[in-house]
C-alpha cells in the first residue's frame, strides 16, 4: 500500500537525524562550484522565447485536465496506487537555491515547478541552461517587491488552473554595503519588503490554494538562515538580527516618520537582512501554530548550507565575494554548492520522511537532514505573534 512518493535522493539523504545545532556545520563538500550569476555573461531574448513560451502555455492549459484529477489514481494492473504529478511554486527561481531546486525537482518528472520570478527573461535563459526539462517548468511572473504584483500573480496562478501542493519562499535580496535604505512599491525598506512582507502576503493568500489540493502532503516552505540565528557563531558576526520591539515595523518602515529598520534603529542593510531571516522563521512558526491542526499542511523553515556562490553576494564588495566561498570552504567548512543545496531544498519539499511541521531543517556532515534549535528570538512565540499581526496590517490583510 506503499505510496510511490516523489522521493529525490537516495535514502542516505533523507534519514532524519536529531542533533545538537553547530556554527561549524562542518559540511565537506568542494564539488559544484558554479559561477555566480553575476558573473555570467548576459543576451537579450528574442521571438524565439516569446514563442517558446506560448507553446510551454498551450502545454499548461492541455495539463489542467490531468492536474485537476484526484492526487492518487489507481494504476491497473496491480492496484498500486500512483502519484500524479505534483506542482510546486518556488519564488527567486531564476538563480541560486531557487534554480537548483527547481531543477532538482523538475528533473525527476514528478513534479511541474511554477518559477516565480521577477525577470521573465533572465529566468528562461537560467532553466534553459540549467537543462531543466522544458515540459516541467512554467515561468510566471512575480516581484515580491510589490504587493499587487503578488495579487496578481496569485490570480495569473489561478487561472492556469493548476493545483498548488507545495509553496516554496525561496527568494531574496541582502544589500550589505547601502548606505541608505531602499524601498518596495508600497515603501517599505527593501529587504525586510521583499524577503519577509511580499512572501508574508503570498503566503497567506496562497494558503486556500494548498488548502483546496488534494495531494498527499502539502507544505509552505519558507528559506531560513543560520545568520538569523544569534546561538550559532554565524549568527554572531555583527551587525546581529535583533527585531527589538517591532517600533520599526510597525510604524511602516518607510524611513521617513518611521525608521526604516523594524527595530527602529539606524538602517543597516545586513542587519535587515538578517532581521528579515528572523521574520521568515518566526512566521513559519506561526503559520504551523495557526493553521497546522487544521488544515494538515506541513510548515517548514531551514539554512541549506552556506552557498557562497549564489548571486545573493552581488552586492558585496568584489574582495568579499573573491574571498568568502575558500573562506567558508576551507576555513569554517560550512560551505555547499548549488546543486547540494537544491537537493536538500527538493527534500523539504518532496522527500515523505520530511512531513513534521513547524520544523526548521539543517543537514550535519554527512548530508542528512536534522531538526534544529532556533535562537531565542526566532523561537519567540510572542514576537512571532507581534510580527504576524503588523505585517497583516502591513499588506492590507488585516
Ligand atoms: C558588517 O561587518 C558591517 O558592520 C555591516 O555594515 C555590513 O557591511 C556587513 O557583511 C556586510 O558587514 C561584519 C564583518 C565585516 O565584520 C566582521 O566580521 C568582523 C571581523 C572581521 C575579521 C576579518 C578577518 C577574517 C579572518 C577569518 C578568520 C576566521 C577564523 C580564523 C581561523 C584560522 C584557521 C587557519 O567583515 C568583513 O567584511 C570581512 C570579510 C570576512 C569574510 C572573508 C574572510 C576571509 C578570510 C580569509 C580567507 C582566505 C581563505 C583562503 C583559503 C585559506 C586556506 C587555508
Ligand atoms: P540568489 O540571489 O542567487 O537568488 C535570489 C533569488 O531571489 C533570485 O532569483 C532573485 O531574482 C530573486 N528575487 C530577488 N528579489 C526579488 C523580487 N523582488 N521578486 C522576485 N524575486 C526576487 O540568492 P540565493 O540563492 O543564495 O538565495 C536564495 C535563498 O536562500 C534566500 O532566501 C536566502 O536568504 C537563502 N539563503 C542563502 C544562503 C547562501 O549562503 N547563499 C544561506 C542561507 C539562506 P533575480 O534573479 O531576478 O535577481
Ligand atoms: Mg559567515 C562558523 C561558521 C560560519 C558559517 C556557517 C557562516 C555562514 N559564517 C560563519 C562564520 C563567519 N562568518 C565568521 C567567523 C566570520 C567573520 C570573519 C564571518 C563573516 C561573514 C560575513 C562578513 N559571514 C557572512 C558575511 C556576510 O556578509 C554573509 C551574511 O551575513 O549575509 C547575511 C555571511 C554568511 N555567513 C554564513 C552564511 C550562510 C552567510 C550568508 C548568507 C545568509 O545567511 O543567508
Amino acid at each position: 500500500m506503499a505510496l510511490q512518493a516523489a522521493s529525490l535522493v537516495p535514502s542516505a539523504f533523507s534519514m532524519p537525524k536529531e542533533g545538537k545545532c553547530s556554527a561549524f556545520s562542518k559540511d565537506s563538500s568542494l564539488f559544484g562550484v558554479s559561477f555566480p550569476d553575476y558573473l555570467k555573461a548576459d543576451f537579450s531574448c528574442s521571438g524565439r522565447c516569446k514563442r517558446e513560451f506560448k507553446q510551454r502555455a498551450g502545454t499548461v492549459r492541455s495539463q489542467i485536465v490531468a492536474t485537476t484529477t484526484p492526487a492518487i489514481n489507481r494504476a491497473a494492473p496491480e492496484g498500486k496506487k500512483t502519484l500524479r504529478q505534483g506542482s510546486v511554486v518556488v519564488t527567486g527561481a531564476s538563480s541560486g537555491l531557487g534554480l537548483a531546486t527547481a531543477k532538482a525537482l523538475a528533473e525527476t518528472g514528478k513534479w511541474h515547478v511554477i518559477m516565480a520570478c521577477r525577470d521573465f527573461l533572465k529566468a528562461e535563459r537560467a532553466a534553459k541552461s540549467a537543462g531543466i526539462p522544458k515540459e516541467n517548468y512554467t515561468i510566471m511572473h512575480l516581484d515580491l517587491a510589490s504587493l499587487d504584483s503578488v495579487r496578481q500573480f496569485v490570480d495569473n496562478f489561478r487561472r492556469s488552473g493548476r493545483p498548488l501542493d507545495v509553496l516554496v519562499c525561496n527568494a531574496a535580496v541582502y544589500l550589505p554595503t547601502a548606505k541608505e535604505p531602499t524601498f518596495t512599491a508600497e515603501g517599505f525598506e527593501l529587504s525586510v519588503g521583499t524577503n519577509h512582507l511580499g512572501h508574508f502576503l503570498l503566503s497567506r493568500l496562497l494558503l486556500d490554494d494548498l488548502q483546496k489540493s488534494d495531494y498527499p502532503s502539502r507544505r509552505l516552505i519558507i528559506v531560513g538562515s543560520i545568520t538569523g540565528n544569534t546561538n550559532t557563531l554565524a549568527g554572531n558576526v555583527p551587525p546581529k538580527a535583533n527585531l527589538g520591539d517591532l517600533r520599526g515595523l510597525s510604524g511602516g518602515l518607510n524611513g521617513l516618520n518611521s525608521s526604516a529598520m523594524i527595530d527602529g534603529g539606524d538602517f543597516d542593510g545586513a542587519k535587515a537582512y538578517k532581521d528579515s531571516k528572523v521574520c521568515n522563521m518566526l512566521c513559519m512558526q506561526e503559520f504551523h501554530r495557526r493553521y497546522h491542526e487544521d488544515t494538515g499542511i506541513t510548515f517548514a523553515s531551514l539554512y541549506p548550507g552556506c552557498i557562497a556562490t549564489t548571486g545573493l553576494f552581488r552586492e558585496h564588495i568584489p574582495l568579499f565575494r573573491l574571498l568568502f566561498p575558500p573562506f567558508q570552504k576551507y576555513i569554517t567548512k560550512g560551505y555547499v554548492s548549488e546543486e547540494e543545496a537544491g537537493k536538500r531544498l527538493a527534500q523539504v519539499v518532496a522527500d515523505p520522511s520530511l512531513t513534521k511541521s513547524g520544523v526548521y531543517w539543517s543537514w550535519n556532515k554527512d548530508s542528512a537532514s536534522f531538526e534544529n534549535q532556533l535562537s531565542q528570538e526566532a523561537s519567540d512565540a510572542e514576537k512571532a505573534r507581534k510580527v504576524w499581526e503588523v505585517s497583516e496590517k502591513l499588506v492590507g490583510m488585516a
